[in-house]
């Protein structure tokens, strides 16, 4: 595992790190990821559902969608990659988790800085008067939920696509990026923009890359060190060998 071993000696080296995650970190907690099932549920491509234009169609048909995804989250349990990445907390000066997922799972295994660039499934949002609210009811009490202030119809306060990131969000994980000395990329094809710019942005500023995935990426030309394995097996190796280093 020679890899494994130039992965912990440039992280041994490093004091400003960067876990960059997508949908691969939460597979082993059962959670299905955005290609991996064909990116289909119900027969709809994810990319159909998840848009604003969807919702404007048929809020009752996003909302089942997103009404699955929050019990499948709440009754998946995080795994060892996301307790080895919670557990990284506490090696570094400076650990920083930018996730593309909305489920929630690093912060229930205890990473204290996540930063969610698109959004989550916890968090509700009224279309009408914006007001947006904390929410882990499960089931949600109704389909659409109507807003308490103003009973407008509410909306999961997820980023769709075509739509833009959360400002503050983007530009404190840009900053995360740009300082990083190295960035795990973790479970993600790299496919989706403008996240996966970070990975860029951070090889552009002198980060080292490390990529743990069972394929190669999108990202993987930008990755020094390239773990072929899955998240649950290698980040625990590579905090208990960072432990020993
Ligand atoms: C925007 C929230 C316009 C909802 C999501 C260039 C620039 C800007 C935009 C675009 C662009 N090119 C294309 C676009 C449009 C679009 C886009 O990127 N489309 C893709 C499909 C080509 N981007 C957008 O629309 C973005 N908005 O740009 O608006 C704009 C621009 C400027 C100003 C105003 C407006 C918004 C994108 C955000 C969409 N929302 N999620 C929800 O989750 O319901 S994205 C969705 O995909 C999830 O967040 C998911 O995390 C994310 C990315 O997918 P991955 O996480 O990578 O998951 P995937 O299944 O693809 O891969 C899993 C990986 O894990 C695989 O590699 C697999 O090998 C690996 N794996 C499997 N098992 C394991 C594992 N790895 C480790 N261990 C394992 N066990
Ligand atoms: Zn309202």
């Amino acid at each position: 595992m020679e890899a494994l071993h130039e992965a912990v000696r440039l992280l041994a080296q490093s004091q400003r790190v960067v876990v960059f995650t997508g949908a691969g970190v939460s597979a082993e907690s059962g959670l299905a990821t955005f290609r991996g099932a064909g990116g289909l549920w119900e027969g709809h491509r994810v990319e159909d559902v998840a848009t604003p234009e969807a919702f404007a169609r048929d809020p009752e048909l996003v909302w089942r969608f997103y009404a699955m995804r929050r019990e499948r989250a709440w009754q998946a349990q995080p795994n060892p990659a996301h307790l080895a990445i919670a557990e990284m907390d506490r090696l570094f000066a400076q650990l920083v988790v930018v996730t593309q997922n909305v489920d929630g799972l690093h912060q229930r295994a205890g990473s204290r800085h996540v930063l969610e660039l698109h959004g989550s499934l916890w968090r509700i949002r009224c279309t009408r008067c914006q007001r947006e609210r904390h929410d882990e009811q499960v089931p949600l009490a109704s389909l659409p939920p109507r807003c308490g202030a103003c009973s407008g119809l509410e909306r999961p306060a997820v980023v769709w696509f075509g739509e833009s990131l959360p400002t503050k969000v983007w530009e404190e994980a840009e900053r995360a990026c740009s300082n990083a000395d190295l960035m795990l990329v973790v479970g993600t094809s790299g496919v989706v923009w403008p996240a996966a710019g970070l990975v860029e942005l951070a090889a552009a500023t002198g980060a080292w890359v490390v990529e743990v995935n069972p394929e190669p990426s999108a990202l993987a030309h930008l990755a020094r060190v390239q773990l072929q394995a899955k998240a649950g097996q290698a980040l625990p190796a590579l905090v208990r060998q960072l432990r020993e280093a």
